[in-house]
């Protein structure tokens, strides 16, 4: 793996201490308080972490996916959920700056890139999760303005964020009938269902929002019509690599925490540490979060260079990075013995916060079905 520029070094450093001041120290009270941190995000932004791919004009810093993945690993290490939370925001910032025209882009990004306002990404629907093209929300033109009804099922941060990019129907069934939005949280017609309790993922709010009627000028466009399928596909494979990096990021950690616990841990008359079958699952611990990160990094190149395979490869990068740091933690939380069953270690949430990334931004099953399309051509 190429080693990291100065750049690179020089904002992962950046990172990691505003991980571990605010993040680390804070998280699991936060988990335990179901607490959305804006305060912290809006200071995370001011180090240039609420635009990352967002070009410098409109306010973002301008970096690659592969200084992004690098980014969203050490957040990760300090709290899976929150990370998770920016990555989704700078999504949403990543797709105004790419399909938005200048009027937009001048008008939206600025108060995403300072979090001012957060933002949100509404594909799923009740009836529509894995199979998004078959979503039924729809947007009807009426003169110079789109009318939105609908229902968007589990959205991350919905109801403190002030901008979604909605994904609704203007035309016929699938993929192609699809267009994206953007809605604000005070437009007419704009409600939330409660906030949903989970395992994990509890530092962030994750509610339906309701589109009744909601009224908004033709300007709300993001793209053409028909557009919105693939900008929310090319959205998600950024997106996808965000997730797998804040895998790699929560399974490190838990990996960093059993090996001082088995330092300092004595048992049989001799520290844990010294116990060749704990150490051998260090090693492979080890050894398979840095075959996740080399995929998650191979994958974020392909994607800047814009490579026809990027689509698939981050598919396989956030296949095997969510099962690989979902499964270190899983052997993190064995090796603490009941301690990491128990919450004030820590460990028990980076193995809750964890097993949802499996599932979201397109479940694993989706990311094989993705590889094997590619693989097979149909
Ligand atoms: P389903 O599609 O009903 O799938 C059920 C099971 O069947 C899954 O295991 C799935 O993998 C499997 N399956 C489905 N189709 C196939 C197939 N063809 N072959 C093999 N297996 C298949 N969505 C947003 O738009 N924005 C958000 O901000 C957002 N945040 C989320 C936050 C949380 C905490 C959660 C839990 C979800 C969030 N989601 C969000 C939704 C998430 O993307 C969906 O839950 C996910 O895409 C799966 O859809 P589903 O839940 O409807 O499951
Ligand atoms: N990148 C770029 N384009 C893509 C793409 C990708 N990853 N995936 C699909 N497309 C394009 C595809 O090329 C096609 O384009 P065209 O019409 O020009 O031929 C179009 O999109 C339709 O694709 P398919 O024909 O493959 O559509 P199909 O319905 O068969 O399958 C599938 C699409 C299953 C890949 C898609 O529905 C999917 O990714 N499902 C998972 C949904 C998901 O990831 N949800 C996440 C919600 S967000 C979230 O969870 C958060 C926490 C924020």
């Amino acid at each position: 793996m190429p080693a990291l520029t100065e750049d690179q070094l020089a904002f992962v450093e950046a990172t990691l201490d505003f991980t571990q001041e605010h993040l680390a120290p804070n998280a699991v009270a936060w988990d335990q308080d179901r607490h959305f941190p804006v305060d912290v995000l809006r200071k995370a932004a001011g180090m240039g972490l609420g635009g990352v791919y967002v070009a410098e004009d409109a306010g973002g810093s301008g970096l690659t996916r592969a200084d992004g993945v690098l980014i969203f690993e050490v957040l990760a290490t300090g709290c899976p959920s929150i990370a998770g939370y920016l990555s989704i925001h700078n999504m949403v910032a990543w797709m105004i700056d790419r399909y938005g025209d200048q009027a937009q882009r001048a008008r939206w990004l600025p108060a995403l890139c300072s979090m001012e306002e957060l933002g949100s990404y509404c594909l799923t629907e009740p009836g529509a999760g894995s199979d998004a093209a078959a979503l039924r929300t729809r947007a009807e033109r009426d003169g110079d303005a789109y009318v939105l009804n609908g229902v968007k099922q589990f959205i991350s941060g919905a109801g403190a964020s002030q901008t979604y990019v909605v994904m609704a129907r203007t035309g016929g069934e699938g993929p192609r009938g699809v267009t994206a939005f953007l809605v604000r949280r005070d437009d007419p017609g704009v409600s939330f269902g409660p906030d949903e309790r989970k395992m994990g993922w509890n530092a962030q709010p994750t509610r339906q929002v309701l589109l009744d009627g909601v009224r908004i000028p033709a300007d709300r466009r993001l793209g053409a019509e028909g557009e919105g399928f693939r900008i929310a596909m090319n959205g998600l494979n950024g997106g996808r690599l965000g997730i797998a990096a804040c895998s790699l990021g929560g399974g490190q950690s838990a990996l960093h925490s059993s090996q001082s616990y088995l330092a300092d841990r004595e048992a049989f008359g001799a520290p844990l540490l010294t116990a060749q079958a704990l150490r051998f699952r260090l090693a492979d611990m080890a050894t398979e979060l840095a075959a996740a990160r080399a995929l998650v990094r191979q994958a974020a190149e392909a994607l800047d260079r814009d490579d026809p395979q990027a689509p698939h490869l981050c598919a396989m990068a956030k296949r095997f990075a969510t099962d690989t740091g979902y499964s270190v933690a899983d052997r993190a939380l064995q090796l603490h013995g009941g301690y990491g069953y128990m919450t004030e270690y820590g460990i028990e949430k980076i193995v809750r916060d964890l097993r949802v990334h499996r599932i979201l931004e397109g479940s694993n099953e989706i990311m094989r079905l993705i590889v094997a399309r590619g693989l097979t051509g149909a």
